[in-house]
């Protein structure tokens, strides 16, 4: 038996993109004709199944007295209706394209209102209702007319409503699902969040008002001269008074103009005047070309040191505000990114005018992803059945035709993660007839059939290099094309490791044109118990966890480390030193700006003490060039110590994005050299009373375990070889290569025994021997603790010799003790954030003190955090100590196994003990939460290591 299908839902598992729309066209922010945002508070009701209600709600007089109320723009799940699903890239329902699960969460949303009074009379011209963003699938009524039906969430659609409109009582029903055939489409690795969360606008459309246009704004590079042709469907003139035009549409005029950048991003205002309507323009002048196997832009090349940005915000979700978009590009901008990838769809435009507007190189990706084929070897893909091709030529023409006129935009991108299919290729061959001037960008297809730019996702750095020399091989059109990393540097929790080391490749082989951070911001999302919620937190079937949150920033835009690293890693300016021939070396690595924006000074510093500055000229250098700058002599009058020159070029005056004197980029190099602390071994052991007594040192008498530093208690000290895995140490699942996290636990790492295998009350020292190895395993590392005095200062020696086969790096080594107060530490070394052996690029020698409690870093899996590199002493809890060689330090509020234990910050509960780990070496960080582990030279082998510590108690 058949049962027919309601036609009423037939449009959501229907492969077309939908209809009754609008062709797509350009976006323009503003123009003088009327405009109604319908933005703001609707009613709402949500039914659990796409067809569950019948649509007399679209009716008027519709009485929807008992429904609740909803903020448009908005996703339901983060209103109280429902929840959000978390996936990578497995679809959360059945795959069996196009049909979706009977179970389809369906939002009916409805408005009433009226038009404002200077609303043009209503038979003068027509008027067209704009949906910016909706996820997954709309169908639309006006007045109890129904409109037509939508798909493709993150792109525009509009309807022609002004037959319709009425002066007051305009009932607007929308019905929105959240599954559809749309959602194949859309398997991007973030929340599915359904909701009408972009803007929803009513405009008048004046008799002669301006449709679809196109802005071509040519820089000629050699000539200096700027051609301008705006091809409009409804003719028209363009005027730029700053360049003195005035030419009709579709004619084209070149004068002398500076072209646009994303280091000095120049906008010429001018105006797009119709008959009907005037449409203001910005408009920057660049041309972007493939040659030579480059990627360049107004003759010259780029190297793109970007980042992959999803829109979100921890309470709205992908519903962003303006001053949220903005917020992103400043934090970009001042973090000397100059590059975006909109991961994985089209921003909302207003993004794109703020890119325009503060200077930043966009790859404007398709809102299209089918990663979730790959379960099945990509079997039934859409985007290799030519069924779906109309969908996704739609979404390319929606793509392409809205943000068209942005002269950040320099790449197309077809999506992500989608195959390899003749969809694709249908898709490229549309955009390349369509705007031949910008190249086209797509991952997913290793031979670069339908692309203009080579790019792969998280190679590692040998391989980047190989592509960088030329050795990859490959299809012949894939050898002559330019490199980028469109993904890399995996940011979930702690890290991104290695960044510093592509940057080296990126700056050596013209070939590679830099890369994209694997991601801009974690999408936690803000929780009332669990602080910021991930994966599996709404109860999720199918969810993969707090793969969600690998961004550069914290849910709440608070920078991560891993950004401060970044930021320094990719400055524009390399500052270096010599080795002590009195002069730093100063390199202008901007693409096209000179360093007449910067103000470059000195400073000289001794122990971490500035003693001396003053401005440093640097002579003009154009991109590329180098200078050796001579530096003054080093003050006369220095007191002794350590001392470090510190050079900084920072802004002469207020940018845009930030105000004067914001540092660039800087550059420290040593003066002189450090003398380690030496303390004589000359106080003698004394014992009585169960304890023993060696300068300020008392210890239990019979384990040599130490109980005190003068009035300070120490507790549990000990050798520490453990912390609490990172999401790069567990790695990602589907990786075959060995994963550090699970291997240490298999081991036991995380549970070693110490046994005491002697206490010797030497002359003139303490010398206590140990063993230290997990249950059930052989191998084990003795540790042998030397403790000696002059009276004043005690001093610790640990002998650390690996015993048995150890075939895993060791996660951490060090000792670890507690201390009943500390709230203040101040320290001597790098800061003042965290950093590890390949994170450690933004640390800066020098003074620093924090609470301990900000010495954590909050990632949203908790995990291991907060050590400060490199340091020579610090004061904690009443106690210094001073190291030799030089010691990574963390201290925090509980254990690392309650770090380890813990799954969001709210499970970390301060105890009566701060505990101090006080490292010799760490394991490198990587990045193999989804790319490549440490490079081999950050790998802490398990070797012979001997290391000291020298304490002593403060004054109270
Ligand atoms: C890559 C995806 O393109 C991106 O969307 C994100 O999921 C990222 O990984 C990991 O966070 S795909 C990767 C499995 C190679």
């Amino acid at each position: 038996m058949s049962v027919p299908r309601r036609t009423a839902v037939d449009y959501v598992e229907d492969v077309s993109p939908g209809s009754g729309t609008l062709p797509p066209r350009a976006w323009y922010a503003s123009s003088d004709a009327k405009a109604l945002s319908l933005n703001g508070e609707w009613l709402f009701r949500l039914s659990p199944a796409a067809g569950a209600e019948d649509d007399s709600f679209a009716r008027e007089g519709f009485d929807a007295g008992g429904w609740g109320r909803i903020a448009v723009p908005g996703h339901w799940v983060l209103q109280g209706h429902g929840s959000p699903v978390y996936t990578n890239h497995r679809y959360p329902f059945p795959v069996d394209p196009p049909r979706v699960p009977t179970e389809n969460p369906t939002g009916d949303h409805l408005r009433v209102f009226d038009l404002p009074p200077d609303w043009p009379d209503l038979g003068d011209g027509g008027a067209v209702l704009r949906f910016e963003g909706v996820e997954s699938c709309a169908r639309v009524w006006l007045n109890g007319t129904e409109l037509g039906t939508f798909k493709g969430s993150r792109l525009p659609h509009e309807f022609a409503v002004g037959r319709l409109l009425r002066t007051a009582g305009n009932v607007l029903a929308v019905r929105v699902h959240q599954w559809s055939s749309g959602s194949y489409l859309e398997d991007q690795d973030q929340w599915w969040l359904p909701g009408v969360f972009r803007d929803v606008t009513l405009s008048h459309r004046p008799v002669d008002g301006v449709r679809d246009f196109f802005v071509h704004a040519g820089y000629d590079h050699r000539a200096g001269t700027g051609t301008l042709r705006v091809d409009s469907a409804v003719p028209g003139r363009v005027t730029v008074p700053a360049l003195g035009v005035d030419v009709p549409t579709g004619e084209p005029v070149t004068v002398p103009a500076k072209p646009w950048s994303a280091e000095v991003p120049r906008l010429y205002d001018g105006v797009l005047a119709t008959r009907g309507e005037r449409v203001p323009l910005r408009i920057g002048f660049r041309t972007v070309e493939i040659s030579d196997g480059l990627l360049k832009v107004n003759g010259r090349p780029v190297l793109l040191k970007g980042v992959n940005r999803h829109e979100w915000h921890p309470q709205r979700g992908r519903a962003l505000d303006p001053a949220t978009m903005r917020e992103d590009v400043l934090l970009m901008k001042r973090h000397n990114i100059n590059a975006v990838r909109t991961s994985h769809y089209p921003p909302h435009p207003l993004f794109l005018d703020l890119c325009d507007e503060y200077g930043l190189w966009v790859i404007d990706e398709c809102d299209l992803e089918t990663h979730g084929f790959a379960e099945a070897g990509w079997r039934d893909n859409p985007v290799d059945d030519d069924r779906w091709t109309p969908a996704l030529l739609d979404r390319a023409a929606r793509m392409v035709e809205r943000d068209k006129n942005h002269p950040s935009v320099v790449l197309w991108s077809l999506g992500n993660e989608a195959g390899t299919g003749r969809g694709l290729t249908a898709m490229a061959e549309w955009i390349h007839g369509r705007d031949p001037s910008r190249p086209v960008h797509y991952e997913g297809d290793p031979d670069c059939r339908d692309t203009d730019v080579y790019t792969r996702m998280y190679a590692p750095h040998a391989e980047v290099e190989r592509i960088g020399r030329g050795l990859d091989g490959g299809p012949r059109k894939r050898r002559r094309l330019p490199f980028l990393l469109c993904e890399y540097a995996h940011a979930m929790g702690n890290g991104p490791g290695g960044l510093a080391d592509y940057q080296r490749l990126f700056e050596s082989y013209e070939r590679l044109q830099g890369g994209f951070v694997w991601e801009w911001i974690d999408h936690g999302i803000a929780h009332p118990e669990l602080g910021y919620a991930y994966g599996g937190d709404f109860g999720e079937e199918l969810h993969d966890g707090n793969f969600v949150c690998d961004g550069l920033l914290f849910p709440d835009r608070r920078p991560s480390p891993g950004l401060a690293e970044y930021g320094k890693v990719i400055e524009p300016v390399g500052i270096a030193g010599d080795g002590g021939n009195g002069t730093v070396r100063v390199t202008d690595k901007y693409d096209t700006a000179d360093l007449s924006a910067l103000a470059f000074s000195w400073s000289y510093q001794v122990d971490g003490e500035t003693v001396a500055s003053g401005p440093l000229p640097v002579p003009p250098l154009a991109p590329g060039e180098s200078a050796d700058v001579r530096l003054p002599a080093p003050p006369p009058d220095a007191p002794p110590g350590e001392a470090h020159w510190l050079v900084r070029a920072a802004l002469a005056a207020d940018a845009p994005w930030a105000a004067r004197g914001h540092v660039v980029a800087w550059g420290q190099f040593p003066a002189s050299r450090r003398t380690a602390p030496r303390v004589p071994a000359t106080a003698r052991p004394r014992t009585g009373d169960g304890v023993l007594a060696l300068g300020p040192g008392t210890f239990d008498a019979r384990t040599g375990a130490l109980v005190a530093i003068g009035e300070v208690a120490v507790g549990g000290l000990r050798l520490d070889v453990w912390r609490a895995p990172t999401d790069n140490d567990e790695g990602a699942a589907w990786q075959s290569d060995p994963r550090c996290g699970p291997r240490w636990r298999a081991i036991g790492l995380h549970r070693m025994r110490h046994r005491l295998d002697g206490v010797e009350c030497g002359e003139d020292a303490l010398t206590v021997r140990t063993r230290v190895a997990p249950a059930g395993r052989e191998l084990g590392l003795s540790a042998v603790y030397r403790w000696t005095s002059d009276g004043n200062r005690l001093r610790l020696a640990v002998r650390v010799v690996p015993e048995g086969d150890w075939t895993v790096p060791l996660p951490r080594l060090g000792i670890r003790f507690g201390l009943r107060t500390a709230d203040r530490v101040r320290w001597f070394g790098g800061g003042p954030g965290e950093a590890y052996p390949d994170t450690r690029t933004a640390a800066a020698v020098g003074r620093w003190q924090a609470a301990v409690d900000d010495l954590q870093t909050p990632y949203v899996r908790p995990q291991e955090n907060g050590a400060r590199i490199d340091v020579r002493w610090a004061e904690l809890g009443g106690l210094r100590v001073e190291g030799d060689p030089l010691f990574l330090l963390t201290a925090r509020r509980w254990t690392t196994e309650r770090l380890d234990a813990a799954a969001h910050r709210t499970d970390l509960v301060p105890g009566d003990t701060v505990w101090v780990n006080l490292d010799h070496a760490h394991h490198g960080i990587g990045s193999r939460s989804c790319g490549p582990g440490p490079l081999p030279r950050y790998h802490l082998r398990p070797e012979p290591a001997e290391f000291s510590f020298v304490f002593s108690p403060l004054p109270s």
